[in-house]
């Protein structure tokens, strides 16, 4: 194949991002997956003598089948000892916490259930022309041991477990859990900020009031991230909010501290693209990093049902995949994922949602090579 225009068919194919991606995954050599592929059949032995693919192992001990296995994260390495955690470049960490919840709970089986449906996929993507099993070090951080009728002290152990994951300069990528989290998420990557930090935050919710029901719920987060010192609300930039309920005090604070709240109308108004440019402005404006947190209950209720505070009218998941990338394109500092319940999911496609953002922001992060081997490589 070569890079001349391709004009066989009238147009010219080769500007299609199909076939651009086709000629780039070519060019990723797939040494990772062959050292896979001898693992595995060291650890899970050679297959039976009717099994013509002498790739296959008796015991399956790679990707394959994606319904069998132990699963960490797309089997990413588990790092069981997370004082090795500096040898790669990003890790997954589970957060099944849900005490934090106003409404429904059981989003403390968020991590497991994204773990789970994450098996389903390959390492690869046509649409980024990006391969994360080779190009990215990848590992499985396992779950904060939160304690799970104990908001502040749970707290205080994610501060702990995110912190040392960011000092080992580990880029992580939180699963939750409630969205309560966001508070210690925050907490622990902005005193390893020199300079503020801003957050792009996807929901239906305001989530900044200062306490609900007495504690620091799923509803307050922000109103306490943007209390330290490096986090200012002016900084703080949401994009969805709106529907017929969530936080009126709330409100009242996002309105006091000037936040940047762009409701679901605006996003339609402006389309996707514009808005996504206007909330990366507000988040780096004089900051030196970005925080994204992701709501699943941002993407409408009818396609993202498991979730604990539903409400209809949300985002399109084509148009939340979009921003994620776009913001993804200039940089973050980590990444939460929350508020996946999956007593109430159906067919795992909230799961599958929140699996699919983390691997889309990963992918960009990779291809524009803020993470990984070309970041290594290409600089
Ligand atoms: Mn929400």
């Amino acid at each position: 194949m070569t890079d001349a225009p391709d004009q066989t068919h009238g147009f010219d194919r080769s500007t299609l991002q199909g076939m651009q991606g086709l000629r780039r995954l070519a060019q990723i050599p797939e040494t990772a997956q062959h050292r896979a592929v001898q693992q595995g059949l060291e650890f899970g032995l050679e297959a039976a003598p009717s099994v013509q693919d002498r790739r296959i192992s008796t015991f399956s001990r790679g990707a394959q089948p994606a319904f069998a296995g132990i699963n960490t994260f797309l089997k990413a390495p588990y790092c069981e000892d997370v004082r090795e955690i500096g040898r790669y470049d990003a890790a997954i960490i589970g957060v099944p916490f849900d005490m934090g919840t106003t409404y429904r709970s059981g989003c403390r089986f968020g991590p497991q259930a994204v773990r789970r449906i994450s098996a389903v996929y390959d390492s690869y993507s046509l649409d980024l022309a990006v391969d994360l099993e080779e190009e990215l070090a990848l590992c499985d951080a396992g779950d904060v041991f939160v304690i799970p009728s104990n908001i502040e002290k749970t707290f205080d152990q994610i501060d702990r477990a995110v912190s040392h994951v960011v000092s080992q300069g580990v880029f992580p990528v939180i699963i939750g859990g409630d969205h309560s989290i966001g508070y210690p998420d925050v907490r622990a990557i902005a005193k390893h900020v020199d300079g503020n930090v801003g957050i792009i935050h996807f929901d239906r919710h305001i989530d900044i009031q200062e306490r609900d029901m007495d504690e620091r719920m799923h509803t307050t987060h922000w109103f306490h991230a943007t209390n330290i010192p490096n986090v200012p609300p002016e900084n703080l930039v949401q994009i969805g909010i709106g529907g017929w309920y969530g936080s009126r005090p709330g409100l009242s604070v996002a309105y006091e501290r000037d936040t940047t709240v762009m409701t679901i109308g605006d996003v339609e108004k402006l389309g996707i693209d514009k808005a996504t440019e206007i909330a990366l402005e507000v988040a780096w404006k004089d900051a030196a990093a970005v925080f994204l947190s992701f709501d699943i209950d941002s993407v409408d209720g009818g396609i993202a049902p498991g979730t604990g505070s539903p409400e209809p009218g949300g985002l399109l998941p084509r148009e939340a995949l979009h921003a994620l990338r776009t913001i993804a394109k200039e940089g973050i500092c980590g990444m939460e994922v929350i508020e996946i319940s999956p007593p109430y999911d159906t067919s795992d496609s909230t799961a599958q949602l929140g699996c699919r953002a983390i691997m889309d922001v990963l992918g960009v992060l990779v291809a524009e090579g803020r993470l990984g081997r070309r970041a290594t490589h290409e600089s």
